[in-house]
């Protein structure tokens, strides 16, 4: 089956064998396959709103390779493959999505704000670049409260122009603290381009801060895999800091509120050079390691899952509304029962 060349093509990143890296094609063949479910669930006014990963998938899937069960992983919006390959089950994604009475967040959160707790993932905040301050935070806790592990962060390149980009790169710096920061470089910030967002490389961004900076090819796992794994290294050996920029492509649109059409006119591909599951398929299928009938079954397997979970999750009665003045002061006010009263009255 080839099993020496592609060990011998993939001994870059070390140990990374076959069985790992048919997992890295399955997590992502899923995640795509559940980006689409979701894309079309918002389309039938199932779920209000999504941000596709699709395009994305391959630094996020190394990025939950490489993290160890202890690290702590502040993601943004566009994360669903790091979510899978970290083992947060679809159940909970379509809980939060659907916002039904399982959801952890009571359906009080946007779609795709996840809140992943058992599997250390802090929530997903809206405002761009807003976590970064947070994380910095966090690495400053656990290194106070003597706690094992790194705290990693990915954000897209618009967020590199924030202000909390900046404090956050300083405090980080200034307090040698451990933080990885992985920029998922899409080429966009909804409809800005790159080119029109910074004159500047993002990965040599950190360098201002005295943070080392790295680009790595986000659309190739073995890329991706052997650029991170140094970045990992750095961080988790004390040295502080450090600043990857993952070169990647945004498949669909912004979000299911966007229109790429009106801005991307001559950007509109279907992705397919880029696209990070198919160079993993075709170099998995080149070496022997998969054949063609496999391809076939994970992509069906992929899609009898989704579909399957969602149904299961949709039979879910949804959040009760009356709990949303759960969880606000420790007795509720007058001011509240009388709202509670208010909203239980049927008409
Ligand atoms: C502070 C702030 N400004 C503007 C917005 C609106 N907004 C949401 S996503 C986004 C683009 C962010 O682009 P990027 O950081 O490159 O991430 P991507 O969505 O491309 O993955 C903008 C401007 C916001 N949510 N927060
Ligand atoms: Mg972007």
């Amino acid at each position: 089956m080839g099993d020496e060349e592609t060990l011998r093509e993939m001994a870059i990143v070390g140990n990374l064998s076959n069985e790992q890296a048919i997992t890295a094609y399955k997590t992502a063949v899923l995640a795509r396959t559940l980006d689409t479910k979701i894309i079309n669930a918002q389309r039938q006014g199932i779920i209000g709103f999504h941000v596709p990963a699709q395009g994305q998938e391959m630094i996020q899937i190394a990025t939950a390779m490489l993290a160890d069960k202890e690290d702590l992983i502040f993601t943004y919006y566009r994360d669903l493959a790091l979510y899978l390959q970290r083992g947060v089950p679809l159940s909970l994604i379509f809980d939060q999505m659907l916002g039904n009475s399982n959801d952890f967040q009571k359906g009080r959160q946007m779609p795709d704000h996840f809140s992943f707790k058992e599997f250390n993932f802090s929530t997903v905040q809206s405002p761009v670049g807003a976590h970064l301050p947070l994380t910095v935070g966090a690495a400053y806790s656990m290194r106070y409260t003597k706690k094992n592990g790194i705290v990693i962060t990915t954000f897209g390149d618009g967020a590199t122009s924030t202000s909390d980009f900046h404090a956050a790169l300083t405090m980080a710096s200034v307090y040698n603290l451990n933080v990885l920061f992985i920029c998922e470089n899409n080429g966009w910030a909804i409809s800005l381009p790159a080119s029109k967002q910074t004159k500047a490389e993002i990965y040599k961004k950190g360098a201002a801060y005295g943070i080392p900076g790295k680009r790595v090819d986000g659309n190739d796992l073995i890329g991706s895999l052997s650029g991170l794994q140094e970045a990992f290294d750095y961080v988790r050996s004390g040295k502080g800091p450090y600043l990857v920029e993952a070169v990647t492509y945004r498949i669909g649109p912004h979000s299911t509120s966007d229109d790429p059409k009106k801005y991307r006119v001559d950007e509109i591909t279907d992705g397919s050079e880029k696209d990070p599951i198919k160079r993993l398929e075709n170099l998995l299928l080149k070496m022997g390691v998969v054949d063609s009938n496999f391809v076939m079954t994970t992509k069906a397997q992929a899609k009898e899952s989704v579909d399957k979970e969602m149904e299961e999750r949709m039979n879910i009665p949804p959040t009760d509304p009356l709990s949303i003045f759960d969880d606000v002061y420790e007795k509720p006010t007058w001011i509240q029962e009388e709202e509670r009263r208010d909203l239980n009255v049927s008409d």
